[in-house]
């Protein structure tokens, strides 16, 4: 477990698991106690059993933490000892994740996401116009913070970076409805292609009403932890694309599920942080229209992990030369900078 300082502190979480002499290797970025959920509780449930029988692990690992609260950290602990049976599974049959679940097409469309509202404008137009530069179709921007500077951010936004790429606003669920429906149409005329979390994402009817009025799609789903929840947001038609995040919604598994959700809705999914691993899963998964290349924990796959994927040309294209994800932990260095950045 690893601790990085940048905007907000992220936590990254790595979990091992081993099997006839292999090891296998996940991670979810979760606050530290996820750490100690899986040492202490979801280790000694799934102890001796297969790697192969991934649903059997998953399942005894729910189980265990029905008293706890299946949401939040307990799902984020599940998460990445999911992911570490999924990579172990693959590199004991000697394939990668990808060939193991089925390719559903060969790369994914990776979007650039930062842009944080604490950016003064020269800092924002230069991370959004490189990413343009560089060849990925659509970057993110956050907004909300101070609602009177959005409109003149957007619109600097899209002076960088032109019409080389698609622009997406993130509000993080800051404004009212009406507030919402007003800054959409405004945004309308700087090209915004994408509002998330206009409003609170726990307010469906507040969602839909700013999808029915608005001409950008409208997502959200990050703080899914569950397919209940997913279906809950599909079913109140909240959204035009979901938005589902593997690290939390308890590993592949749990994404395997929303994807599954996905296509009975016919709603598009998008996968949101932790690009190299979603990479794989969106290669997979029918319904996925892109990979959130999610700037602070781009970095930080970077510098913790040999084999984290870079967009080549916009998208990102999973190794399929490599077992499992094709990930190998930098555990020293990760360790080294984790207590630099603590310091
Ligand atoms: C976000 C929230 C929390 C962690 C990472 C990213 C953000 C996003 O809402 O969608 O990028
Ligand atoms: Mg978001």
């Amino acid at each position: 477990m690893a601790t990085f300082s940048s905007m907000v502190p992220s936590t990254l979480v790595v979990v091992k698991t081993f099997s006839a002499g292999t090891e296998g290797l996940g991670y979810t970025f979760a606050d530290a106690a996820t750490a100690g959920l899986v040492s202490e509780v979801l280790a000694g449930q799934i102890r001796g059993l297969s790697p192969l029988d991934v649903p059997l692990v998953w399942n005894r690992m729910v189980r265990s933490v029905r008293n706890l609260g299946r949401s939040g950290i307990a799902s984020m602990a599940i998460a990445a000892v999911d992911m570490s049976v999924w990579d172990l599974k693959a590199k004991l049959l000697g394939v990668s994740v990808l060939d193991l679940l089925g390719a559903a097409r060969h790369r994914i469309a990776a979007y650039g996401s930062g842009g944080f509202t604490s950016y003064p404008i020269d800092r924002l137009q230069e991370q959004l116009g490189a990413w343009a530069a560089s060849g990925l179709s659509a970057v993110k921007m956050k907004i909300g913070r101070e609602p009177d500077k959005d409109l003149e951010r957007v619109r600097a936004a899209r002076a960088a970076i032109g019409a080389r790429a698609e622009l997406f606003v993130d509000a993080n669920g800051a404004y009212e409805r009406k507030q919402a429906l007003r800054m959409a149409l405004a945004f309308e005329a700087h090209g915004v292609t994408w509002f998330e979390e206009p409003v609170s994402s726990d307010d469906l009817e507040g969602l839909r009403f700013v999808r029915e009025r608005a001409p950008m799609r409208i997502t959200a789903g990050e703080y899914g932890y569950d397919s209940r929840y997913f279906k809950t947001m599909l079913a109140a038609g909240a959204v035009d694309v979901l938005q589902v995040d593997g690290t939390r919604c308890a590993g592949v598994t749990g994404f395997l599920a929303a994807a599954t959700l996905c296509d009975a809705f016919s709603t598009p999914l998008s996968a949101h942080t932790a690009p190299t691993l979603h990479a794989y899963l969106c290669c997979a998964a029918k319904p996925a229209c892109n990979v959130e290349f999610f700037f602070d924990h781009a970095r930080i796959e970077q510098l913790c992990f040999d084999g984290a994927l870079r967009p080549r040309q916009g998208f990102l294209v999973p190794n399929r030369s490599k077992p499992g994800f094709g990930l190998v932990f930098r555990e020293a260095e990760a360790r080294t900078l984790a207590r630099r950045s603590a310091a």
